[in-house]
């Protein structure tokens, strides 16, 4: 068993900043909640980012300065979003590498999502997957629904493993139309990852209020955690989520009282198989 690579997820692209003033929408308030992430306990930050109406944009010269801007400002792991939002088209999708993050999402599989659909088509995973191989940029497997698992397990038997040969996995629990945020899908999660690759590893997040059943389900199967704002936006009944650091600072907690502290971003390197 090993510490705990907590993920933060400051912003998402379901979210709008008159809904929820406190969501991160411009670059400089990115970097500052990223840095106080960071200083958390945070290793890696799955990013989405807004235009300057706040919209939820592929934009690619933002992408690129905000890759930049992230890492000239903390040494935290920059996973680029390729899931967008439901409104993105594929090409534009595919075009968030170009950006040159160290990581990037890849889902495995089409899901509906509250009254949208987050279209996934088998030929575009393989686009994705294969682009990243070829880029360097090491994927995180988004897992909405259980038999996703067995879509990547036949991603990675017919188009190999991911750079680095470690395969990351993260469970996006309680979405509407998606498996629910219980302790109990968890464990069928776990138990179907015991079919991938030796050493794969996964992290989860619940929706909601499923974020606490999850972040303790996850700790107690070995998996590691993600947190944030593009996935819960209410702290406790009747409370909205103050920032990110508020969410970090309770998996750290978490995390701690599992007895599997946070790692650092080199630690979080070394596991995920991303060069230094
Ligand atoms: N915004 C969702 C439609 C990802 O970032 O890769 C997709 C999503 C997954 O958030
Ligand atoms: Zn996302």
């Amino acid at each position: 068993m090993t510490g705990t690579l907590i993920t933060v997820a400051p912003t998402g692209a379901e979210s709008s900043k008159a809904a929820v003033p406190a969501l991160p929408v411009t670059l400089d308030e990115l970097v500052a909640t990223a840095k106080e992430c960071e200083a958390l306990g945070a290793a890696i930050i799955h990013v989405h980012i807004r235009d300057d109406d706040g919209r939820p944009t592929l934009d690619q010269g933002r992408l690129r300065a905000t890759v930049a801007a992230l890492r000239q400002s903390t040494d935290l792991i920059v996973q680029l979003s390729s899931g967008g939002a439901v409104t993105d088209p594929e090409d534009q999708r595919l075009a968030v590498l170009d950006a040159g993050p160290e990581m990037a999402s890849c889902t495995m599989g089409t899901v509906n999502f509250g009254d949208d659909v987050f279209l996934n088509r088998w030929a575009f995973v393989v686009d994705l997957h294969t682009r990243m191989q070829e880029r360097g940029i090491v994927p995180e497997y988004e897992i909405f629904d259980l038999g996703q698992l067995t879509t990547l397990q036949r991603l990675l038997g017919k188009h190999g493993l991911p750079v680095g040969g470690h395969v990351h996995v993260d469970l996006v629990m309680g979405v509407p139309g998606g498996m629910p945020g219980t302790a109990e899908a968890l464990v069928a999660c776990a138990s179907a990852i015991r079919d991938l690759p030796e050493g794969t590893t996964f992290s989860a997040t619940g929706i909601g209020r499923s974020t606490i059943p999850v972040m303790l389900a996850s700790l107690s199967a070995g998996g590691h955690l993600r947190v944030g704002m593009e996935d819960t936006v209410t702290y406790a009944k009747g409370r909205p989520v103050e920032s990110n650091m508020q969410l970090v600072a309770r998996a750290v907690g978490f995390a701690q009282l599992a007895q599997r502290p946070p790692v650092t971003p080199a630690e979080a390197r070394r596991l995920l198989g991303i060069p230094a």
